[in-house]
């Protein structure tokens, strides 16, 4: 079974991050270790949320993982919680990472044109280090838009699709997969660049019309089982776009709800039969 550690944080309250990394990833097969960079009482989007930085937690947990001697498939990125934490990331990879250890990071720190809460302008800079080490970055319009220098814009062509992707690509990343990228007002998905092929692809799925918390992370915790069970990145993120939709159509719109995020554990079954459709590794 192939083994990944996923390294975000823990928000207590709001499916988000760890608590939808770890359920769909051991859906999917794979063995998810995990690393927590902060706790949280609940996601940054609720009002009055606490918060307690785990960097100095993360060269001991390297530490003791190097004596283990412990193999990863990949180590996957989410949400890191400040600047400082990002050197300690960039540590963590060098400590921990084997030559074979894919580097997925989903650069989780914006939406709908802002920074989520918590975060100063200093940070996009900072992500972007984290960005350049990967071989695959998730990252949403926004994302692509802050850590690239380009002012965001919220009509995306394919033109300014493929001008993000390249430009995310020229951080010093293999493969790009831009999420939230639609061509037709009925359409909604993703749009992947492999910068060493100069190649492009679309997954696209239906539009609804609203938007839910916490759908980039299952997005990019999707792509990263796919990976390891032996999809390309075109099938895991069809996959992701398919699961997502399944997640926000079993989702009850409850107006009391909030920030609570999708009803992915509905769809779980669908993914799992998915992944035994699909999947080409162990
Ligand atoms: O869903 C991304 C995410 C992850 N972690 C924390 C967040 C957010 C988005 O707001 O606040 C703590």
């Amino acid at each position: 079974m192939k083994r990944i550690a996923s390294i975000q944080d823990i928000s207590c309250l709001g499916r988000c991050s760890l608590t939808v990394a770890l359920p769909v990833i051991s859906a999917m097969g794979v063995e998810c270790a995990i690393v927590p960079t902060a706790v949280l009482s609940a996601h940054t989007a609720f009002p009055g949320f606490v918060s307690r930085d785990l960097t100095d937690q993360l060269p001991a947990i390297a530490a003791h993982w190097q004596q283990q001697n412990v193999h990863f498939d990949a180590l996957y990125t989410g949400y890191i919680a400040s600047v400082p934490q990002v050197q300690q990331v960039l540590d963590f990879f060098d400590a921990v990472k084997s030559p074979d250890t894919l580097l997925i990071v989903d650069p989780a720190m914006a939406d709908h044109g802002k920074l989520y809460a918590g975060f100063g302008d200093d940070f996009p800079a900072a992500m972007a280090r984290v960005v350049a080490r990967a071989d695959v970055a998730l990252p949403n319009i926004t994302e692509a838009c802050l850590l690239t220098g380009t002012p965001y814009r919220e009509d995306v062509d394919e033109g300014f699709a493929r001008t993000l992707l390249q430009r995310v690509a020229a951080l010093g990343v293999k493969q790009v997969v831009l999420t939230g990228v639609s061509f037709a007002p009925d359409r909604l998905g993703a749009m992947g660049y492999d910068s060493r092929t100069g190649t492009y692809f679309t997954a696209q799925g239906r539009r609804v019309p609203a938007s839910f918390h916490g759908t980039g992370d299952i997005f990019a915790a999707t792509v990263t089982g796919g990976l390891m069970r032996g999809m390309t990145l075109e099938q895991s993120s069809a996959l992701a776009v398919e699961f997502v939709l399944a997640c926000i159509d079993a989702t009850a719109c409850d107006p009391h709800a909030g920030w609570y995020g999708v009803e992915f554990e509905k769809a779980l079954p669908l993914l799992c039969r998915r992944v035994q459709e699909l999947a080409k590794s162990e």
